[in-house]
């Protein structure tokens, strides 16, 4: 497998020497200043391009392309920002890379209700509080309708809770929920995330899997022409939030969506972290069916709690089997190399790591600290070459 690292730009706290030390070869990263739709100007991508090769990596992935609004909704400007899209898959290509990983959730990306969860270690990790973000959802946004999305029991622990939180909590829950995390498309505050979420109001999981639909059978033969693989993200978590449908959550979901266009073009990024989020996906069984369609990996973990909860363990540890991934995709690969794709190597990235060290108390990125990464990839990549060592088949 490829190792990557995704670098959000010159402005990264973590520099490209850095990921150098770590052992990273591959670079992921995006145009992360021009993420309103518009298309990407080729000038921008090479210099990106000419800055990551600089430095001796190649640039592997695209995350992300973000999907405007309207695609999703299928409003009347849709049209317009499909072009953009196609546009910059034009140039993406132009620069070299390959894969483009992208997300198809409704107004929030990637949602936590805390950034700084106090592990047994002493170090911190990301978590999703079931209570908590009904609490935001039900008392402080008051979103119209939100009653009817949780039952008696989650709407009275929520009161209980709001009554218990402190302004400072309720105010650093809202912007933990709202202001976005590296990667986003976008930060809210409460006047426009309303606003949002009121275009959203009557779209069923049906219509935005029909929308995405439509959007692929646009997108799938754009990307094919120009030698590029799209890989989606799943939903993270992949449950709906605020009301809002979620359609790339579980193993039906991506069925539908690799069946609605039937080529390669039109592939996954396997997130072990976002599927692990729910029991009820079977991430051995998923990594095999769709191991032929996943253009890009992501390695993290979670540690699922009986009410929904979760929070994001050490890599090798939490409630999903990694080595049994890690071995699925290091089985794809050599299958690949046997039917002679070039697309042999797939790669990956240590998704999230805790903060540890000496980053604690340091500007980071939430999730995308050095050393809690470091650590990973470094695990990681010891279970990798454990299992070559004893499947020699395995090996490349
Ligand atoms: C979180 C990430 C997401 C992801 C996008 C993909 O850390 O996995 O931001 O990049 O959802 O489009």
């Amino acid at each position: 497998m490829k190792e990557t690292w995704r670098w959000f730009g010159p402005g990264d706290p973590v520099p490209l020497e850095h990921i150098k030390q770590a052992g990273a070869t591959g670079i992921v990263s995006a145009l992360h200043h021009l993420y309103r739709g518009e298309a990407w100007p080729l000038n921008e991508m090479l210099k990106r391009r000419d800055e990551i090769h600089a430095a001796g990596f190649v640039w592997s992935v695209v995350e992300s392309i973000p999907v405007h609004n309207s695609i999703k909704l299928r409003s009347p400007s849709h049209a317009h920002f499909i072009g953009s899209w196609k546009d910059t898959l034009a140039t993406v290509a132009k620069a070299g890379v390959e894969v483009v990983c992208y997300n198809f959730m409704p107004v929030v990306d990637w949602t936590r209700t805390d950034l700084q969860w106090r592990l047994p270690s002493t170090g911190y990790a990301l978590r999703f509080d079931a209570v908590d973000f009904a609490v935001y959802d039900l008392f402080l946004l008051e979103r119209k309708g939100a009653e009817a999305d949780y039952s008696e029991e989650r709407a009275r622990a929520a009161h209980a809770r709001f009554h218990s939180m402190s302004q400072a909590r309720r105010d650093d829950l809202e912007q933990t929920i709202i202001a976005g995390l590296p990667g986003a498309e976008a930060s809210y505050n409460r006047e426009t995330i309303r606003g949002l979420i009121a275009e959203y109001y009557g779209v069923t999981a049906d219509e935005l899997r029909s929308n995405l639909a439509a959007f692929l059978r646009e997108v799938v033969p754009a990307a094919q022409e120009v030698g590029l693989r799209l890989a989606i993200h799943p939903d993270d978590p992949p449950w709906p939030l605020f009301g809002l449908p979620r359609v790339v959550s579980t193993a039906e979901d991506v069925r539908a969506i690799l069946s609605s266009c039937n080529t390669l073009a039109n592939g996954l990024t396997f997130c072990v972290g976002s599927f692990g989020a729910r029991a009820d996906n079977d991430l051995l069984a998923m990594a095999r069916e769709f191991g032929a369609r996943i253009h890009f990996v992501h390695l993290r973990q979670v540690t699922r709690e009986p009410d929904g909860s979760f929070h994001e363990a050490d890599h090798l540890a939490g409630s999903s089997d990694m080595v049994g991934v890690i071995r699925a995709m290091l089985e794809e690969e050599a299958h690949r190399r046997r039917a002679g794709r070039p697309d042999h190597e797939i790669p990956l990235r240590p998704d999230h790591g805790q903060l540890l060290a000496g980053d604690i108390g340091k500007k980071v990125n939430p999730g995308y600290s050095l050393v809690g990464r470091l650590k990973g990839l470094a695990e990681l990549r010891g279970v990798t070459h454990g299992l070559k060592h004893a499947i020699p088949e395995l090996g490349g």
